[in-house]
């Protein structure tokens, strides 16, 4: 019998199905989460006292958890994620996907008994506001701690959620298990649970709006509030009731007239939505606030504008690179009540990572995110420098703690959207900004959203461009063709008063490797030409690819011996044989798409066309 440890609300549907997974998975015992700060610290303690997190000095990093997760379980796993939706072409070329009722089956097995010796926790949340009409409810069914704690800093949990639930509210079930039972008393002795990547699964049921995931532990793919439910199921929910769940950041920016516009990105994973929602302007008078910095919800308003809301409640942000010159805001966000998984741990019980720009000791020695001990220039066996921290580690910061959150973060009505950013690693050919043609031809921008890869990165060649449609391609819950026709879709409704659409590529090198652009804080300067467009001004000449901004346009005061005028030409050209080269790539890229919109193969046309004049 599982022990209860404490009561059931009063809602037979969830009670029940709670009841369910506790007669599959046999847990010891069933804890249903209130989101309590006391319930926050005790569960840190516990995991403290068992050896699976290291608490930080409280003077230095008051109220912080370090956690190492195993070797095996650092990152989110597209190869072991899966769409299941009925039918197959449902889930399209990009997603993998494997038949509901046998993946059912097949996960059921696993689950079997998979609680033994653990508590199952029932986590009843919110993404968005509590209340608001953007909003989603989730349950997730989890039995670990760390994602308990996870979900109380990148979600909304607890008694609010379940008194909007009341007796018979709809919810997203999710079901999580790290996949490691407990037999026989035995203990987990401060090692991550995890199960080996072979019987890894992240499903989504899009029909169904289920979330099954199993042995995993980490991020994505066991904070099922983030990706699986406010992207991957929110998409399909998005697609049939006609609004939008984009993995972009949400920016406020202000001008020095007081003048406010809403700005929102999407950018692949690692490739700086963190950075843009957080920076601090090098141009004077001018302001960027977040709203926040990885997912948008959209939704139109009665004024035919759309309205976002950020449906987290923290940042699970890029550990490494993150410095107070680079990112100084999300420095501060994690200055207090943060979990890290994966840094490096000093020996003064701070934490540390690369590129945090903190000098160490003469000769200290730190804990890496393995658990060894680690100095500066360490090397394994074949003489390759080991990192002290994982390139992925992330810290889960609140919201609330980030110095540049706006104050209006959480209106539940959202925030009215002025402008759409695409971006990624392009070292070459993509200008530093462009703004797109037409909606339509916005949309062909989004669908062609690239990032340049190295070998080390992916098991891909080096200098090849990996494409990530709108910065979705692991994220979007059904076929990809039919999500860009949900984008022409979007475009087309009635008194729509739409954004505009640019592209942004702070990631221009030269020919010798050496960054065209400084980034960061500078970006700023883009975002005022940006503004200055949404408003009709700013100045742009026509060309065969875009409005591209005149060499004069964007603002470079200050920065003049950084970035010489010759940079800035290259950085602002029209390189026309690289992108008669990219509009072939374009085309090899869209041959997979067995759902492609005839729209999209226009815009295509017409941009050869234009490039062939
Ligand atoms: P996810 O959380 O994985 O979705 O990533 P993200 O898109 O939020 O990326 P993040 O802001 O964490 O940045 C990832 C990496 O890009 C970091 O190493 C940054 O230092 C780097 N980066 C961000 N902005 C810039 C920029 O303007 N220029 C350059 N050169 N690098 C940048
Ligand atoms: C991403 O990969 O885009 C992330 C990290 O934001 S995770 O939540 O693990 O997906
Ligand atoms: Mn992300």
């Amino acid at each position: 019998m599982v022990k209860m440890l404490n009561a059931a609300p009063d809602h037979a549907a969830l009670v029940a199905w709670v009841n369910e997974w506790v007669a599959i998975c046999e847990p010891d015992a069933l804890y249903w989460c209130d989101g309590t700060n006391t319930e926050y610290y005790n569960l840190c303690e516990e995991m403290v006292q068992s050896g699976l997190a290291t608490r930080l000095n409280s003077k230095l990093r008051p109220d912080c958890v370090l956690f190492r997760s195993d070797p095996s379980d650092v990152a989110r796993v597209e190869a072991r994620t899966y769409i299941a939706s009925e039918k197959q072409e449902d889930a399209g070329p990009t997603n993998n996907w494997i038949d509901p009722k046998q993946l059912k089956a097949e996960m059921l097995a696993l689950y079997k008994g998979c609680m033994h010796g653990r508590t199952m926790y029932v986590i009843p949340y919110s993404m968005g506001p509590v209340g608001s009409n953007i909003a989603k409810i989730g349950v997730e069914i989890t039995d670990s701690a760390y994602v308990v704690i996870n979900m109380h800093v990148m979600t909304r949990v607890g008694n609010d959620v379940l008194n909007i639930l009341g007796k018979d509210g709809e919810f997203v079930r999710c079901i999580h298990s790290v996949g490691k039972p407990l037999e026989n008393g035995a203990k987990d002795n401060g090692v991550w649970p995890c199960a080996p990547m072979d019987k890894k699964y992240i499903s989504q049921f899009p029909e169904t709006r289920e979330i099954w995931s199993f042995g995993s532990g980490y991020g994505g793919n066991a904070i099922l509030g983030k990706k699986c439910l406010a992207l991957r199921i929110a998409t399909v929910q998005a697609r049939d009731e006609g609004w939008m769940a984009e993995h972009m950041l949400i920016l406020k920016l202000t001008n020095p007239q007081g003048k406010v516009k809403y700005v929102t990105g999407a950018f692949p994973s690692a490739c700086g939505k963190t950075n843009l929602a957080m920076l601090i302007p090098t141009i004077p008078g001018w302001k960027v606030e977040t709203i926040g910095d990885d997912i948008a919800w959209m939704k139109f308003g009665k004024d035919g504008r759309l309205y976002a809301i950020n449906p987290e409640n923290g940042f699970f942000g890029v550990a490494p690179g993150t410095s107070m010159k680079s990112n100084q805001n999300a420095m501060l966000s994690c200055r207090k009540e943060t979990i890290f998984t994966n840094c490096a741990l000093r020996e003064n019980g701070d934490i540390w990572w690369e590129g945090i720009d903190i000098p160490l000791e003469e000769g200290e020695k730190l804990i890496d995110w393995k658990g060894n001990v680690w100095e500066k220039g360490k090397v394994d066996a074949d003489g390759k420098e080991v990192k002290a921290a994982h390139p992925t580690a992330r810290f889960s910061a609140r919201a609330k703690n980030c110095p540049a959150i706006a104050p209006n973060w959480e209106d539940p009505a959202g925030v009215p959207i002025d402008a759409f950013l695409f971006g990624g690693r392009r070292p070459s050919t993509l200008p530093l900004v462009y703004q797109s043609l037409s909606w339509e031809h916005g949309v062909m921008i989004g669908s062609s959203v690239g990032s340049e890869v190295t070998a080390a990165a992916l098991d891909v060649k080096a200098g090849t461009v990996r494409r990530d449609p709108f910065a979705m391609l692991p994220f979007c819950g059904y076929n990809m063709g039919d999500y860009f026709q949900h984008w022409l879709d979007i475009g087309k409704k009635e008194g729509a008063v739409l954004p505009k659409i640019f592209c942004v590529n702070w990631f221009r090198k030269t020919a010798d490797g050496r960054w065209l652009w400084p980034g960061f804080g500078d970006n700023s300067r883009v975002l005022k030409w940006i503004f200055e467009r949404c408003d009709g001004e700013g100045e742009a000449v026509e060309t065969p690819i875009s409005y591209m901004p005149t060499l004069n346009a964007i603002d470079r005061a200050g920065i003049e011996d950084e970035v010489s005028e010759a940079d800035m030409k290259e950085l602002l050209a029209f390189d026309k044989e690289g992108w008669v080269k990219e509009a072939d790539m374009i085309e090899e890229h869209y041959k997979k798409f067995y759902r492609l919109p005839k729209e999209l193969a226009d815009q295509l046309a017409a941009l050869k066309a234009r490039l062939a004049k």
